[in-house]
């Protein structure tokens, strides 16, 4: 069976998806784009052979062409078409965040116990990236004993002019915060962050230095930095009881030359996570002709927002913030 899917943005990630599902997932078929920029939609549209255009997201998720829909319009829309979504019983994969707001994920989550099954995946493409399923697995063999600590950097080459300072936690650190999670299947209950001495309050503050505490015990850092200049960087180490485990670099080519040996970095996270990204999708579409659920579900995004925001707190307050969760419904189980 073929998913009509929607995709619902065609700014960079929307077109970045639209692309994907329509030259390399099997199964899928790109049906419909929709931006409120209705020049953007149709170049994307054009760009991937697609000839129905809604200027309107509410349409598209109405279009009876669209068995699916992709959202990838910016953060504060999530929720109101993500409800959207459940309303019309079609199955979604939201970009993260699921919600910015702790309450506009409950929401979601209520909506979806409601119906009583799950339809929301999270577009925490990490969770399918080689290097930290391998990580996982790793992990899981035993190997290297119970983890104690994980250290994380997560750096951009630049962020753009409307990024503000919440956003390095909400927007970027919350793919370390869902994929420490994952990793560790376990969950943070006290976090601080640091911020290096402000230049003047109006500076966004960057880099931040996050530190979390989990239920088990394991301690795991993230530094953020999203104007970092030199290239799109991303690493992770688990320290074990008996060993560690370190994503591998992936340098898209190894210069050899005048007795140096030169690495460069991928511009941004499209190139470095490409694989991730196609495993995503496939996974997705696979799960809506199986009928069982993948990926990060709404309540992983419930609980990355949760967690996000008591970062945040904690920054503002200059103080340790505990994370707390309401009980997990058994749809999520
Ligand atoms: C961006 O929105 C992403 O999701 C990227 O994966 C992340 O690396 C970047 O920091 C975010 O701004």
């Amino acid at each position: 069976m073929v998913i009509g899917i929607g995709v619902i943005g065609a700014g960079v990630m929307g077109r970045d998806h639209a692309l994907t599902l329509a030259d390399f997932i099997q199964g899928a078929a790109l049906v419909a784009v929709s931006d409120v920029d209705v020049n953007r939609a149709e170049a994307v549209a054009s760009a991937t052979r697609v000839e129905r255009i809604h200027a309107d997201a509410r349409t598209l998720i109405e279009d009876s062409a669209v068995d699916a829909v992709l959202i990838a319009s910016p953060d504060a829309t999530h929720e109101e078409l993500v409800l959207a979504c459940l309303a019309a019983g079609k199955p979604v994969l939201c970009e993260k965040p699921l919600a910015p707001t702790v309450e506009g994920c409950l929401r979601i989550i209520e909506a979806e116990t409601a119906l009583g099954k799950r339809l929301v995946q999270v577009g925490f493409m990490r969770r399918f990236d080689p290097g930290y399923v391998t990580m996982q697995s790793a992990l899981k063999s035993g190997q290297v004993g119970a983890p104690l600590l994980m250290h994380c950097i997560h750096r951009n080459a630049s962020a753009p002019p409307w990024f503000n300072s919440g956003m390095l936690i909400s927007n970027s650190a919350v793919h370390e915060i869902d994929i420490a999670r994952w990793l560790l299947d376990d969950e943070f209950t006290s976090v601080t962050v640091f911020k290096r001495r402000p230049l003047d309050s109006a500076a966004l503050i960057d880099p931040q230095f996050i530190v979390m505490e989990s239920r088990q015990g394991t301690l795991v850092d993230i530094e953020v930095f999203v104007n970092a200049r030199y290239g799109y960087d991303v690493r992770a180490e688990l320290v074990c009881e008996n060993g560690t485990l370190t994503l591998a670099p992936r340098p898209p080519l190894l210069i050899r030359s005048s007795g140096q040996e030169i690495s460069s970095f991928a511009d941004d996270w499209r190139a470095h996570f490409s694989v991730a990204y196609r495993n995503q999708l496939r996974a997705w579409v696979g799960s809506i002709q199986t009928g069982i659920p993948a990926g990060a579900s709404a309540w992983d995004g419930y609980a990355a927002t949760t967690t996000a925001a008591a970062c945040w707190e904690a920054l503002q307050l200059g103080q340790t913030a505990s994370v707390k969760f309401q009980d997990r419904p058994k749809l999520y189980n």
